[in-house]
């Protein structure tokens, strides 16, 4: 793997995400400016910094970027959250991502969510899968900051031609852990390759890719991967008998966003007699 020329910023660095990123891109040799509202409870690998900030101040964002070619955006709110919750880290914080991108000619490359279009149905047998151009169909506040942070990186390269990657994430966890991560798990490996690809590559424009592993039961179809050269490596198959009789309630099972879309979910449940579809 190549080690980018110029430092690279990591936000959400004290996360899951963002400390499994730190030790496995530091390891590549990368110089990592990592940066999180909580300390970085792991050793800093070598050749990183780490700065406590909050995503809100965006002086100390462009201060952090200064420098920087790519800015790997993990911070921010990552899981449904009430709005007041949501509001500061995820649209204030995604707009000092940018900002401070625009300054320094970086490259942004944001963990977006498939909660973003979590209320997509789940294709059944050979129905189509979802393509990147598919409508937004949020499952709450967290997966609607995450549609407007995908919307933001289309304003910032169609405005200003800030480059930008937009991760839309499935569940990036050690192993899946029940039936809908069949077709969304993503493993760390394929994480690593993937980001490494988005910094790496030579041009990204605006660029949409599930980021999941190479997993048959899949609900996702077209993306930009090509475009930056990735593919998975791992698949979630292997698990199938582990977790696959591991389900939930309708609505979670009906959807793609799963658990997130039943969270105060208060719609009427749809009976044959039904005036309207799901999808109208
Ligand atoms: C996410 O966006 C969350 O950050 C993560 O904790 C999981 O819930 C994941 O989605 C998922 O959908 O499995």
């Amino acid at each position: 793997m190549t080690a980018p020329a110029k430092p690279v910023l990591l936000t959400g660095a004290s996360g899951n995400l963002g400390r499994h990123l730190a030790k496995s891109l530091g390891a590549l040799g990368w110089k990592l400016r990592l940066t999180d509202i909580t300390p970085f409870p792991d050793p800093l690998p070598e050749g990183a910094v780490f700065v406590k900030a909050d995503l809100n101040d965006g002086v100390a964002l462009l201060r952090q970027a200064e420098g920087c070619g790519a800015i790997l955006h993990f911070g921010g709110v990552s899981v449904e959250r009430p709005f007041e919750e949501v509001l500061g880290p995820n649209l204030r914080g995604l707009y000092h991502v940018y900002e401070a991108a625009r300054h320094e000619g970086a490259r942004v490359v944001f963990a977006s969510s498939n909660h973003s279009i979590g209320f997509h149905e789940r294709p059944q047998g050979n129905q189509a899968k979802l393509d990147f151009d598919g409508d937004f169909r949020p499952d709450g506040y967290y997966g609607l900051s995450k549609a407007y942070g995908e919307l933001m990186g289309r304003m910032y390269w169609d405005k200003h031609g800030v480059e930008n990657v937009n991760l839309r994430i499935g569940s990036c966890f050690a192993k899946p852990i029940d039936r809908r991560m069949l077709s969304t798990w993503l493993s760390y490996a394929d994480l690593t390759r993937l980001i490494e690809r988005c910094v790496v590559a030579e041009r990204s424009g605006h660029a949409v890719i599930w980021a999941c592993s190479n997993n048959p039961a899949t609900y996702w179809g077209e993306d930009h991967r090509a475009r930056i050269g990735w593919a998975p490596q791992d698949s979630a198959e292997p698990f199938r008998a582990e977790v696959e009789h591991i389900t939930a309630d309708p609505v979670t099972e009906r959807y793609q966003g799963g658990g997130y879309t039943a969270i105060e979910y208060s719609r009427r449940t749809p009976s044959p007699r039904d005036a309207f579809t799901l999808d109208e």
